[in-house]
């Protein structure tokens, strides 16, 4: 029988190999991967070229209301528009719960505004902000059992914030269900008592979101969040990592054996706090939460990439436009008014393999395990998704390795009206994406469909299991003590 494709002469790069050969499609999936398979009904030159699994962005804010009930600016379409032209062949957004709301309902909604609209596969993580019994002991379990195996919850955040208690018993049901946790970990009190002291001094313009959100409040949160974890053995997830501080508590727990993984994101490599003390409020154009940190701060996160303290790379896309009343402008107000977030998904991989391997800052297979490998093995969409293997979706992405590109919002496809990147130099980039086979982008334009995109139901995969160890011997979960 033969191919539906050929990929053919490329050079794959996947987390372990670089090799040359032809790559043949059937149905849109990778069938076979060998010297010479000739042609297919379709046939792509990829000769001179560099191939890599499609990415995986595994946090991003799509069609949500913010905690202020402010909306993204991107909805399903124009989001994973972005993304196919950026490389990323599956998105991994949140549904998320606000207090009162049923987790059941917010995931079938969050269905319905996906479904007609995604242009690449998809998965959703849930947010939980309202640990309620009949969330706990009800719906989550259901949600778990079909597949929803992962959800975010937050330290800070009015409208989010778990409580240590409360954290303990998401942890616990996680545990018992099977589920995996991300935790954003920033110590509100300290937060909200900072920025009312700035403020009543009369500082507030966006370079002071950095000054209400230290190093130090990210540290503390992320060491509660491990030290949570260890007295229940649940692995976690600590989301967006923007500083050596807390990846000391990282590196340290890891050191301990404790099942803690790390995810960091392009602004606190790309971006820093000076970033946010420009002229008038241009500033906001690159705040997000935590913050970028200093400037001597990237090579400390550079490090956490390359020694494998951080195993994901996301781009926590949560877009709000400059321009608009109810965006970026509200920092005419004062900083704490301002959405938190910036735009990622279509720069999320040419950044990091222009700055990151094109400058010998990273290989090209922790370019791949960051990208892709690992945030299918985590999130249990491999051996479906993340890597080029023979079972595997003909998720793909050709990569002129040589192509200098100076980015700007013009070249982008999102519904943004800036990039905090605009204007940076880059050498690099993926000039076709498939996703299951279909070119989706190509030559930095969109050629995909809206409703192409499939649902993927998960797993837990093996990397997220507990370890099976309680510091005491006393086991919470099923009364036994054992010292
Ligand atoms: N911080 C978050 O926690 N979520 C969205 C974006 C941001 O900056
Ligand atoms: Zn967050
Ligand atoms: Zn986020």
């Amino acid at each position: 029988m033969g191919y539906d494709l050929v990929v053919k002469g490329g050079r794959i790069a996947t987390a372990a190999d670089l090799f040359e050969a032809d790559i043949g499609v059937r149905g849109g999936r990778i069938v076979a991967i060998g010297e010479d398979l000739g042609l297919g009904d379709r046939t792509i030159d990829a000769r001179g070229r560099l191939i890599t699994p499609g990415g995986i962005d595994a946090h991003a804010h799509i069609e949500q209301i913010s905690s202020t009930g402010v909306w993204t600016a991107d909805d399903w379409f124009t989001a994973t528009r972005s993304a196919a032209c950026g490389g990323t062949t599956v998105v991994m957004p949140f549904a998320a719960q606000h207090k009162g709301d049923s987790i059941r309902q917010v995931v079938a909604d969050y269905h319905d505004r996906a479904g007609p609209k995604a242009c690449i596969d998809y998965g959703f993580h849930m947010i939980i902000s309202d640990p309620r019994p009949e969330i706990v002991d009800d719906e989550l379990p259901e949600l778990i059992r079909k597949g929803y195996t992962s959800f975010k919850i937050y330290l800070t955040y009015d409208a989010l914030k778990l409580n240590d208690r409360e954290v303990l018993e998401v942890y616990a049901l996680a545990r018992r269900e099977g589920a995996f946790v991300m935790v954003h970990a920033e110590n509100h009190d300290s937060i909200a008592f900072l920025a009312q002291k700035l403020l009543a001094a009369g500082h507030k313009a966006p370079k002071f979101h950095a000054v209400s959100r230290p190093q130090a409040v990210e540290r503390e949160a992320t060491h509660r969040a491990i030290t949570l974890a260890e007295l229940v053995d649940q692995p976690v997830l600590i989301v967006h990592v923007s500083g050596a501080e807390a990846f000391d508590q990282i590196r340290w727990a890891q050191a301990r054996g404790l099942r803690i993984y790390a995810e960091t994101c392009p602004q606190y490599l790309f971006l820093c706090a000076e970033d946010l003390d420009q002229p008038g409020i241009e500033g906001a154009k690159c705040m997000c939460s935590p913050p970028p940190r200093e400037k001597a701060n990237q090579p400390a996160v550079w490090r956490a990439i390359a020694n494998g303290v951080a195993q994901v790379f996301s781009s926590d896309h949560a877009p709000y436009r400059f321009g608009d009343a109810d965006g970026k402008q509200k920092a005419l107000q004062d900083f704490k008014k301002v959405p938190n977030g910036v735009p990622g998904l279509e720069l999320r991989m040419p950044l990091l393999f222009s700055e990151g391997v094109g400058k010998g800052r990273i290989d090209i297979h922790t370019f791949v395990a960051v990208t892709a490998t690992n945030p299918a093995r985590l999130y249990g969409l491999s051996p479906r998704k993340g890597s080029i293997a023979v079972g595997a979706d003909a998720d793909l992405v050709i990569w002129d390795p040589d192509r200098a590109v100076t980015v700007s919002h013009s070249l982008l496809h999102d519904a943004m009206d800036y990039t905090p990147y605009e204007g940076m130099q880059l050498t690099g980039w993926p000039i076709e994406t498939l996703c299951r086979g279909v070119t989706v982008a190509k030559e930095m334009e969109f050629v995909g469909q809206a409703g192409f995109g499939q649902f993927h139901s998960r797993p837990l995969s093996d990397m997220a299991r507990p370890v099976g160890r309680f510091p005491t011997g006393f086991n919470p979960h099923d009364g036994s003590y054992q010292p």
